[in-house]
């Protein structure tokens, strides 16, 4: 394999809608907030959008939806999330670097595991790197 052929971010892409919340901002506790949001994964970064149709939805000039959060995969964990850590079912908890820490929900299991199966080989393959 020639260096051109090796891609330098991994490929694997995912997108759908799950609840989340952050629970954890600069390694402080904040109030959970649960929304329904537009979850993106590319190249590495996990990218959490508005409804842009809602007020809070920003657009850009070349009519990009902006990301609300980003959180860099690189150094991350996911797991599934302990029974203390939400009375909901299907949580994952998303443990960024600088601190910050989220649960994503849905109530059909197999797109929970999907996700957590995604996202934990994006954080692996991202260790090599
Ligand atoms: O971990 P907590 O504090 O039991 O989380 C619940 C609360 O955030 C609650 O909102 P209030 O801030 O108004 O108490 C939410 O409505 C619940 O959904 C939170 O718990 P779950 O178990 O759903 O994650």
């Amino acid at each position: 394999n020639s260096p051109e052929t090796q891609p330098s971010v991994p490929t694997l892409e995912k997108a759908g809608i799950l609840n989340k919340t952050k629970v954890c901002e600069n390694g402080k506790k904040v109030r959970k907030n649960w929304t329904p949001t537009w979850t993106v994964l590319r190249g590495g970064v996990l990218t959490f959008h508005k409804d842009p149709k809602s007020s809070g939805g920003a657009v850009n000039k070349t009519n990009q939806i902006v990301p609300e959060i980003s959180v860099e995969l690189k150094g991350a964990t996911i797991v599934k999330a302990t029974k203390d850590k939400s009375s909901k079912k299907n949580v994952l908890e998303l443990k960024g670097k600088n601190g910050v820490e989220f649960l994503l929900q849905n109530d059909t299991e197999s797109i929970i595991t999907d996700w957590h199966k995604v996202l934990g080989d994006t954080i692996r393959q991202l260790e090599y790197q």
